[in-house]
């Protein structure tokens, strides 16, 4: 094969962040950005060669070029094999599976996930391991360092591949197999659920749904696996087909994202189950008619009914949630007898443990959930559990869930975000708010005293690794938390996340709206943080 060596000299901004390399379009645009990255990859990588590497992306705006480049690059860094989603696409979880199911020796996925996409928007990409999870810290540390020093780049020196119609070709020795994005993916989710059932309840009226695809990567999955397979009506998926730029829109499952879908759930007949996923489909959003569930309770109810799921029925074996993610899992496990981990933000935590057999489902508060299947969250997967779950239990969401809180209490939960914060500004909040840690806890505030206060840090129980300043905790005496974090995904100066926690045992109180609620412990969060006083702002710009 002819391969070419281009000189090239480091960017210094190609640190990872939470979920691979977030950036502008135009950023990647630059003589070499995308090349240079690439290349620190797999300079990063051993014994590689003749081996398989898995390629696909979100679909959004120069995913197509950038394939392209990963091809030849791939190609001429010693590949033997590439397995390409049809289009240059692939959902994150369905690349984990098939990096899983065809023993890759790794991937690479390209999507900002939930970021919004176009020339003017965001672009990413992230390498996946063997087992199909993103890389750890070891691995990204290690591509950072390379990213600085490297030289030069290799490129093969042939044609585009026309990645439109499935394929098998070889040039030279290195096969490319084009492949159906959603085929593998679909005879998965048919092992573990009973889609029979479902298919039945759907038939029978008795399950109706409506999935917004956001104009992202799921439409074609959502569309084949829940209408094609499971019978649901024509156009209960929508925004069914991935566009470049999503349609203008943030691709990222909430109420204020997902506001057709919203309006859709709180509207006159609704349907049974209301669900979204993100740009690269690894997130999920569940309503029911009238309800919200957070991801939190979602993944508590998951856990508490696991059960009820063929894959799961003969019992789990262990969850495990992210830091600023709600307690109620925790619940649950103590009620099951389940061990429970709490791990830094980031699905690159939950591999070890995965892999490890030490736990079986897991989740975020950042609309992710997912389990031993693939080792990415996932988006479909989490909706497939629901109507597995409804069909199951042929009760309507909102009863599920306050059946859920009056047997285990109810974690009134939410997040409040201050996207695009001056940096710097950021920065001093943050170590303000480290600064204090020491003198808190027996501090009061109206009902509430701190029972501790510290930064986040973990150690992973298989392999000891340790990850430190992974987000700022406050405990109060009666359970409840605040916890301050800055984003790893944003491209645009800090996002600073404040999550906030409240544990109601009293049946009486459950149907709280969660902001009133938790409105002492907002106050709260202000006099620690000064955040709105610092950023200037008067309120958050997202609350989920
Ligand atoms: C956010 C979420 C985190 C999630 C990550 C990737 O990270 O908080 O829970 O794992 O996005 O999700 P951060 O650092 O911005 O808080 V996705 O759907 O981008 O793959
Ligand atoms: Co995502």
């Amino acid at each position: 094969m002819q391969t070419k060596t281009y000189n090239t000299a480091p960017y210094d901004d190609q640190k990872p962040g939470t979920s691979g390399l977030r950036k502008k379009v135009k950023v990647f645009q630059q003589p070499g950005y995308l090349e240079n990255f690439v290349q620190s990859v797999f300079n990063s990588l051993a014994d590689f060669q003749g081996k398989t590497l898995v390629l696909g992306g979100d679909g959004r705006y120069f995913n197509r070029q950038a394939i392209q480049i990963i091809i030849k690059m791939a190609a001429a860094n010693g590949f033997g094999e590439l397995i390409i989603g049809r289009g240059g696409l692939l959902s994150t979880p369905a690349a984990s599976n098939l990096i899983r199911k065809y023993h890759a020796f790794g991937g690479i996925i390209l999507s900002a996930s939930h970021n919004p996409g176009g020339p003017d928007e965001d672009f990413g990409i992230k390498y996946n391991v063997g087992n199909g999870g993103p890389a750890p810290e070891k691995f990204t540390d290690a591509l950072y360092q390379n990213s600085k020093i490297i030289t030069s780049y290799l490129i093969a020196q042939f044609d585009d591949i026309d990645l439109d119609n499935d394929a098998e070709l070889e040039i030279d020795g290195l096969k490319i197999r084009v492949i159906d994005p959603v085929d593998d993916y679909a005879e998965l989710m048919a092992e573990i659920f009973d889609f029979k059932l479902i298919k039945q309840s759907i038939a029978a009226g008795l399950l109706s749904l409506r999935f917004d695809a956001m104009h992202a990567i799921t439409g074609p999955y959502a569309k084949r696996i829940l209408e094609n397979e499971l019978g649901a009506a024509p156009g209960s998926v929508f925004n069914a087909v991935p566009l470049e730029d999503f349609g203008g829109g943030h691709p990222d499952p909430n109420m204020v994202h997902a506001h057709e879908l919203t309006e859709i759930m709180f509207g006159d007949n609704p349907p049974v189950l209301g669900a979204a996923s993100d740009g690269d489909g690894d997130r999920n959003m569940i309503m029911g008619a009238n309800i919200f569930v957070t991801p939190s309770d979602s993944l508590a109810i998951m856990a508490a009914n696991a059960r009820l799921i063929p894959a799961y029925a003969k019992g789990i074996k262990g969850v495990a949630r992210s830091m600023p993610t709600s307690q109620a899992v925790d619940r649950v496990a103590a009620a099951l007898g389940l061990p429970c981990y709490e791990t830094p933000t980031g699905w690159k935590f939950f591999g070890n443990l995965l892999d490890a057999d030490k736990i079986t489902l897991c989740g975020e508060e950042s609309f992710g959930s997912g389990s031993n299947h693939v080792r990415e969250k996932d988006g479909l997967w989490a909706v497939l559990f629901w109507l597995n779950l409804l069909a199951r239990k042929r009760q309507p969401v909102e009863d599920i869930v306050h059946e859920h809180w009056q047997t285990y209490g109810r974690d009134i939960y939410c997040r409040h975000d201050y996207e695009a914060v001056d940096l710097a500004i950021a920065n001093e909040i943050i170590d303000h708010l480290r600064e204090q840690l020491d003198s808190l806890p027996g501090k009061n505030w109206g009902a509430y005293t701190v029972k501790f206060a510290d930064e986040f840090s973990y150690t992973d129980p298989v392999d000891n690794s340790v990850s430190s300043h992974q987000g700022i905790r406050i405990g109060f005496t009666d359970g409840s938390r605040i916890v301050f974090r800055m984003s790893g995904t944003g491209t645009i100066g800090a996002t600073l996340r404040i999550y906030l926690e409240k544990f109601e045992k009293n049946i009486r109180n459950h149907d709280q709206d969660a902001q009133l609620a938790l409105a002492e412990l907002i106050d709260i969060a202000e006099q620690l943080s000064r955040i709105k006083k610092l950023s200037g702002r008067t309120e958050p710009s997202v609350i989920t």
